[in-house]
């Protein structure tokens, strides 16, 4: 079976986590987890690169012996050293330390005192309050806990959309090459570009004779197959996904495709508004009696009901119809209409590429420019900027400006809000910069009174420009803090200061109903990647699908506009 680079990376983050917990020596934690992090997000396959003869020292963060272990993996599917830890130290414990409150000394006190090993035994000391009793938790910390695990539980059923791609796209390509296949398409909440989906909605039309049934259930990923028919087939995949596959005919493929992107509430209003013109709309088309008037296109079953195509990021039964009568849907951003990235970082501090990379991989994207936006001292990365060594990269990014054709490098830091609401760089450097993001990275557990109030002080600060990741959540991971993101955006607007959409997927933060907000208040918000390396600029194809979601028309992101006009728009009069 072949190995994923997730597969990978996983066992890199779980040795890194166990050996955490263990108080193993902090830069070898590091050097793990950057391989993690390195082998995750690369576009290629390692096991495709070794099987070319490639060197894979070459990769950022990558040495010999990171190398051999990759080789390891890619070889036996195990890391020896890994199952070496293991013996040690309970495995569930790397999965364990990510529940908020706790983290690896917390962990490690657990282990030791409680002897927990398991979720079970986890959630059973929480119940039984003996968590609160251990020096350093307390009762608060035992119910964050407490609701860790409950969330845990909730939601590891659902999958992030980029996991989600990256296990849809081998296996839509698989499918293809089925005999007969005409057309494969993902559905559901996938299309819709939900930041997590519950399963895989697989579409698929064929001649009969195909045989694409029988490879669907013999895919390499397939763990078991929940049921075999022959239209319908259901699989989970080694990932715990599941995955449904229905073949359908070219005359019923819209009304298919329409029927199971959904979402369920905007397809029963719109069967109630077919049902007003004797219309019957199913999976299998659009009928009057017994007559089929539609169903080989979606925009044929749109046509059929009197409304225009709806984008699938809109249909969410939010007044998507409504607007749709009347001729009002916005015309949804697009990938295309991004001029640039607003917020990376660099290995100046906990980024993964230099400046130059950066700056090159933003040209291959044909952008006009690329904030560099590296972190300021207080939070807690390695190497945050102080005023001495952020003008150092000022001077750095005009030199390389210079010399840089098509694309200017933006001056930026990612500055951070500290309790008291003021900012972590002094003004004489911040003013130096063409603009700054700014966020909030810990003291998360403020009264949502205190939050709003941080970030509106900081606001005041004439040199703040953009809020970055607004709530702070990670999804599955970190629920938001509590703070009043309209009175936020309301002051934004006032002051002529933005808030970010990160379009990192593990954070889509505004979430599509905050988006929505900001739209209907009229501010303007910055899409931007949060880029760690080059290849996590790609990241903005999320960031758009949220933006889309949330109802953005290209005019309502800071980054379509050109440089002239953007750096109109960030000034603060
Ligand atoms: P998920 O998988 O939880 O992320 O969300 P969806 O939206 O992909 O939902 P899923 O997989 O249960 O079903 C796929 C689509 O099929 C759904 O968006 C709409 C359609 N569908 C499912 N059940 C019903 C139903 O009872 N009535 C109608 N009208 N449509 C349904
Ligand atoms: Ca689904
Ligand atoms: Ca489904």
């Amino acid at each position: 079976m072949p190995v994923h680079n997730r597969d990978i990376a996983e066992q890199f983050s779980r040795l890194a986590d166990l050996l955490e917990v263990e108080g193993a020596n902090p830069f070898r934690v590091r050097a793990y987890r950057n391989a993690a992090r390195t082998v995750g997000s690369h576009s290629r396959g390692m096991a495709e690169m070794l099987e070319q003869g490639e060197d894979l020292t070459r990769l950022p963060g990558i040495g010999q012996d990171l190398a051999g272990k990759i080789r390891q993996i890619v070889d036996t599917g195990h890391l020896p050293l890994l199952d070496k830890v293991a013996q040690r130290t309970p495995p569930a414990l790397s999965e364990l330390m990510h529940i908020e409150g706790l983290g690896p000394k917390r962990m490690k006190a657990l282990y030791e005192a409680l002897e927990i090993r398991s979720l079970a035994d986890l959630k059973q000391a929480v119940d039984r309050q003996q968590v609160r009793e251990l020096a350093g938790f307390g009762a608060k910390t035992e119910a964050k806990i407490g609701r860790g695990i409950e969330r845990l539980a909730g939601s590891a059923a659902r999958t992030k959309l980029m996991h989600a791609e990256q296990i849809a796209a081998p296996l839509v390509a698989w499918l293809k090459d089925s005999e007969g296949v005409k057309a494969v398409e993902v559905a559901g909440s996938f299309r819709r570009r939900q930041e997590t989906v519950g399963d895989l909605d697989i579409l698929v039309t064929a001649s009969r004779s195909s045989d694409v049934m029988e490879r669907f259930v013999r895919y390499d990923e397939v763990a078991e197959a929940v049921s075999q028919g022959k239209t319908r087939s259901t699989v989970r995949l080694r990932s715990g996904l599941q995955v449904d596959l229905r073949v359908v005919p070219e005359v019923a493929y819209g009304a298919a495709l329409y029927y199971f992107t959904g979402s369920k509430d905007h397809n029963v209003a719109v069967r109630k508004l077919a049902l007003k013109r004797q219309l019957k709309i199913n999976e299998y088309g659009v009928f009057k009696g017994d007559e089929r008037v539609a169903g080989r296109t979606e925009k044929a079953v749109f046509d059929s009901v009197g409304l225009p195509f709806i984008p699938p990021e809109l249909r969410e039964n939010r007044g998507e119809i409504e607007a749709a009568s009347m001729g009002r849907l916005p015309v949804l951003v697009e990938l295309d209409d991004i001029r640039g990235d607003l917020h990376c970082h660099t290995n100046a501090t906990d980024g993964h590429h230099s400046l130059e990379q950066m700056a090159r991989a933003a040209q291959e994207l044909g952008y006009e420019y690329l904030a560099i936006s590296d972190h300021s001292r207080h939070v807690s990365v390695a190497h945050g900027l102080d005023s001495r060594r952020l003008e150092a990269q000022i001077a750095a990014i005009d030199r390389l400006n210079e010399k840089l054709g098509g694309l200017v490098l933006l001056k930026s830091a990612e500055v951070d809000i500290l309790e008291d609401g003021s900012l972590d760089l002094p003004d004489a450097v911040l003013t130096q910069l063409d603009f700054t993001v700014c966020a909030v990275h810990y003291k998360f557990d403020l009264s949502r009174k205190r939050q709003t109030e941080r970030v509106l002080r900081a606001m005041d600060n004439p040199h703040f420009n953009i809020l970055a990741h607004p709530t702070g959540r990670l999804i599955n991971e970190r629920e938001p803090y509590d703070i009043d993101l309209e009175q936020i955006m309301q002051a934004a607007m006032a002051r002529g200061c933005f808030l970010e959409l990160n379009a990192h997927p593990d954070r889509l933060d505004l979430n599509d109903a905050h988006c929505k907000l900001a739209r209907d208040i009229g501010l303007k918000l910055a899409v931007s990647t949060d880029a760690h390396s080059t290849s996590d600029l790609e990241f903005m194809r999320y960031g758009i699908g949220q933006a889309r979601r949330g109802w953005l028309q290209a005019d309502d992101v800071l980054n379509t506009r050109s440089l002239n006009a953007l750096k109109k728009l960030l000034r603060r009069s």
